[in-house]
C-alpha cells in the first residue's frame, strides 16, 4: 500500500469515527439548548429565547437524522471528504447557533447567569474535543465561535463593567482554548499513530502471507532440485544406468539382505570385445554411442524387480541379481551376450566375428562367513570376465560357490 492511499484510508477511519459519535452527541447538544434556555429562563425575552432553543433543536435533529442516513447509507464514506465537509457544515450551524444564543440572551445576562453559560460553552468546548478527534476543521467550526463569544463577553464586560472578576475568567477562557487546542492536536496526532500502526499491521501481516507463499515455492523448488541433484549425483551421464557410486551402495545394501535372509546373490560382469579398437576406427562419438546401446540392452534385459544394472567404469558393465542363483544368472548373461551381438553393431576393427560383442563373468554365492564381504563377490566374477576374455571372448564363464558357502 502507498503512503498516500494509506494517509486517505487513515483519514477515511478518523472521520468514520467521529461521524458515528454525532448521533449519540446530538441528544448532548439538544440537552445543554434546553439547559442553557433554563438558566436564562427568567433573564430573557421568553418568546425570542424559546424561539432560538426550538430553531436550534431543530438543527440538531436535522443532523441527528442526516447522520443516521449517512451511516446506515451503502456508500457511507465513499467520499470521505464530502463527509467530513457535511460533518464540518453541521457543527458549524450549532456552533453558531450556540454562540447566537449567548450573544442574544447571555451577554446583558448578570454575572451569575453568564459564568453558569460560560461554564456550559466551556464544556461544550470539551466535549467536542474529545467527540471530534480526528476531525480539526469539524472541531474548529463547531468550538471557535461559542467560546470566541464567551471568551469575549467576559473581557469586554470585565472592561466596560471594570469587573475584575470576569476579566480574570476571560483571561482563563484564553488559556483554556490554548490547552483545549493542545489537546486536540495530541489526541489527533495519537489516534492518526495509532491507525497508522493498524494499517501498518494489516500490511504486514499481508507481506507475511506472501512471503510464506514464496517460501513454500522456493522450498518446492529447492527440494525438486535435491532431487534432481540426488539422481543425478548417482546416476551415469553417458549410458542413464547407475553409476559406480550407486554401484558401492547397492552392492552393500543387498549383500546384507541376502545374508540376512540366506538367499543366494549374483553378480554378473560385463565388458565389451575390443572396445579400444573400435573407438580407434569410428571414432570417440561412435564409441558413446555404442556404449548407450549395449547399456540400454542390460537394462532392459536386467528389469527384474531387485535387478540393478550399473555402469562399473568404461566399457564395463555390472549387473546384481539378489536372490538369483548361478543358473538364473548364467541366463541372464546369455541373453545380454546374445542380445548384443545379435543387434550386429558393425565392428571391423575386431579380431572375431566383424560386430561388436561382449563378455561376461558370472559369480553367485550365498553370503555367509566363509565369503564375509560383499567385495569377494565382485572379485569372483572379475576373475570369471578374465576367462572369458582368455578363453576367446563373446562368451559366458560360470563361478558358482554356492556350494561351498557356509
Ligand atoms: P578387451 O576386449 O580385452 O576388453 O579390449 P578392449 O579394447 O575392450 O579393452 P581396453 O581396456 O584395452 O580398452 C577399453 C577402451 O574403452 C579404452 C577407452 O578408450 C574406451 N572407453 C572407456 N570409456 C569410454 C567412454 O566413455 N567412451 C568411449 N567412446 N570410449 C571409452
Ligand atoms: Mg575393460
Ligand atoms: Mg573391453
Amino acid at each position: 500500500m502507498t503512503s498516500l492511499t494509506a494517509e486517505s484510508a487513515m483519514y477515511r477511519v478518523a472521520i468514520g469515527g467521529a461521524y458515528r459519535n454525532i448521533p449519540g452527541s446530538v441528544w448532548f447538544s439538544i440537552a445543554v439548548t434546553w439547559a442553557m434556555a433554563y438558566v436564562l429562563w427568567e433573564v430573557s425575552d421568553l418568546q425570542n429565547l424559546l424561539a432560538w432553543a426550538v430553531s436550534l433543536t431543530i438543527v440538531n435533529l436535522g443532523r441527528f437524522a442526516y447522520a443516521r442516513q449517512r451511516i446506515r447509507s451503502a456508500d457511507f464514506l465513499d467520499n470521505p471528504q464530502r463527509e467530513g465537509r457535511n460533518m464540518t457544515l453541521g457543527l458549524l450551524t450549532t456552533g453558531v447557533g450556540f454562540a447566537l444564543g449567548y450573544y442574544w440572551f447571555a451577554v446583558h445576562a448578570p454575572a451569575v447567569e453568564q459564568y453558569a453559560v460560560t461554564a456550559i460553552h466551556v464544556g461544550l468546548c470539551a466535549g467536542a474535543a474529545i467527540v471530534l478527534t480526528g476531525c480539526r476543521a469539524a472541531f474548529l467550526a463547531y468550538s471557535v465561535p461559542l467560546i470566541t463569544v464567551a471568551t469575549a463577553t467576559m473581557l469586554w464586560c470585565a472592561m466596560i463593567e471594570g469587573d475584575g472578576l470576569r476579566g480574570v475568567v476571560g483571561l482563563m477562557l484564553v488559556l483554556y482554548v490554548f490547552g483545549v487546542m493542545m489537546y486536540q492536536t495530541q489526541a489527533e496526532k495519537s489516534l492518526l499513530f495509532n491507525i497508522r500502526l493498524r494499517f501498518e499491521k494489516d500490511e504486514l501481516l499481508a507481506r507475511k502471507d506472501e512471503l510464506l507463499a514464496e517460501l513454500h515455492v522456493l522450498n518446492r523448488e529447492l527440494s525438486a532440485d535435491r532431487d534432481a541433484f540426488q539422481t543425478a549425483s548417482l546416476t551415469d551421464g553417458l549410458t542413464g544406468l547407475a553409476n559406480r557410486r550407486h554401484f558401492d551402495r547397492t552392492l552393500n545394501r543387498e549383500w546384507d539382505r541376502c545374508r540376512r535372509d540366506g538367499t543366494p546373490f549374483a553378480c554378473i560382469m560385463l565388458d565389451i570385445d575390443y572396445f579400444k579398437p573400435y573407438n580407434d576406427r569410428y571414432g570417440h562419438m561412435a564409441g558413446d554411442d555404442c556404449l548407450r546401446t549395449v547399456a540400454s540392452m542390460i537394462a532392459t534385459t536386467a528389469s527384474r524387480g531387485g535387478d540393478f544394472a550399473a555402469r562399473f567404469g568404461g566399457e564395463e558393465f555390472v549387473v546384481l541379481l539378489p536372490g538369483t542363483d548361478v543358473q538364473g544368472a548364467s541366463l541372464l548373461a546369455e541373453r545380454i551376450r546374445a542380445m548384443t551381438e545379435e543387434r550386429a553393431i558393425p565392428h571391423a576393427g575386431g579380431c572375431t566375428d566383424r560386430v561388436v560383442t561382449l563378455s561376461a563373468g558370472v559369480a553367485a554365492l550365498t553370503p555367509g562367513d566363509r565369503f564375509p564381504s560383499a567385495q569377494s563377490l565382485v572379485d569372483l566374477a572379475d576373475e570369471a570376465l578374465y576367462q572369458a576374455k582368455k578363453r576367446g571372448r563373446n562368451r559366458v564363464v560360470v563361478r558358482d560357490f554356492d556350494d561351498d558357502a557356509v
